[in-house]
């Protein structure tokens, strides 16, 4: 195992047979950093920890569980379905390529291999993977303020509810609203009204201390930050605390009839998800919460 260097893409090699793990690490990891699995569950463990790798070479005959397997697990998990896989096996039939193929690896070589094919078929694999990534990256962020996006919301939003259903905990939210910001694009202007998002957002983000909490932009001048495993008085405070942090900006804003500078309403709320419930529920919920704090005069939390 080499050590990772920043922006270096990581290979997972797994086979049983020692002599091929050593000869495709040797030549990979000059270049990338390696990662080896003397079998398929030892695979899956790396897989499964945090380590995030960008290609796998796979072995399909393996005493425990077989490349097949393997390959239907890394499709079926949320956080490794998009990691490419490259099959290397001795099974060097037409109809075993092309069943490999069909199962979803991106490539596959026969043993006995090249080893400079298969460098030149692993830097392929890498650099598509790095596009991907890069794409998938840009579809999620949002252009402007340069924190996630509504469709990035949606995703999460599904997946803490899930998640916090099966631990049984809280998942809050909060909503947060910048308050006459309409009069403020009018009379200063929209390209001043863009570098307000860009703060606020900007405000947010580095507000968040907890590492699981994440605020997305959820349309124009809304924000929305989801606090898994977090109770509905941490998440108030979490909420004040923003609400401080942008009325501590100070950025003037003469037409506002609510302070003359800029300020925002937030709303809380805090659900311990069940399986008969939407994820939407919380969203309806905190957006009540936010329309009180609008109709109570603004620049406060609700919850
Ligand atoms: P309230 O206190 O009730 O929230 O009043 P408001 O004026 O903020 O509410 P309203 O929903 O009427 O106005 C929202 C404004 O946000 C209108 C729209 O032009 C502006 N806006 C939305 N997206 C953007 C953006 O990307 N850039 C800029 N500059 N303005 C935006
Ligand atoms: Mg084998
Ligand atoms: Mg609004
Ligand atoms: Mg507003």
């Amino acid at each position: 195992m080499t050590n990772a260097i920043d922006n270096q893409q990581s290979v997972l090699i797994v086979d049983d047979q020692n002599i091929n793990t050593l000869v495709l690490e040797n030549a990979l990891s000059p270049l990338y950093t390696v990662y080896t699995a003397n079998g398929g569950q030892a695979a899956l463990n790396i897989l499964h920890s945090q380590t995030s790798i960008d290609l796998v070479l796979l072995d399909i005959q393996m005493p425990d569980l077989d490349g097949y397997q393997v390959l239907l697990d890394i499709r079926q998990n949320d956080a490794t379905k998009n990691i490419p896989v490259i099959f290397i096996s001795a099974k060097d039939a037409a109809e075993d390529e092309a069943k490999g193929l069909e199962f979803g690896a991106m490539d596959y070589i026969t043993k006995p291999f090249n080893i400079t094919v298969v460098k030149a078929r692993v830097r392929n694999q890498l650099s598509l993977k790095k596009k991907s990534d890069l794409l998938e990256k840009l579809a999620n962020i949002d252009g402007l303020t340069e924190v996630p996006n509504r469709r990035r919301y949606d995703e999460k939003l599904d997946l803490e509810w899930r998640r916090c259903a099966r631990s049984s905990s809280p998942l809050s939210m909060i909503m947060l609203d910048i308050d006459a910001f309409k009069p403020f694009n009018d009379n200063y202007g929209h390209s001043a009204g863009d570098e307000i998002l860009k703060q606020v957002a900007s405000t947010l983000s580095k507000k968040i201390r907890r590492s699981g909490d994440e605020a997305f932009r959820y349309g124009g001048e809304e924000f929305v930050i989801l606090l898994p495993e977090t109770s509905f008085e941490s998440s108030i405070r979490v909420a004040e605390m923003m609400r401080e942090a942008i009325e501590a900006l100070d950025i003037p804003h003469e037409y506002s009839p609510v302070e003359k500078h800029i300020t925002v309403s937030l709303g809380v709320s805090s659900i311990v998800p069940v399986a008969t419930m939407s994820a939407k529920t919380l969203q309806e919920f905190t957006d009540l919460q936010l329309y009180k704090a609008k109709n109570a005069g603004r620049n406060q939390v609700q919850g």
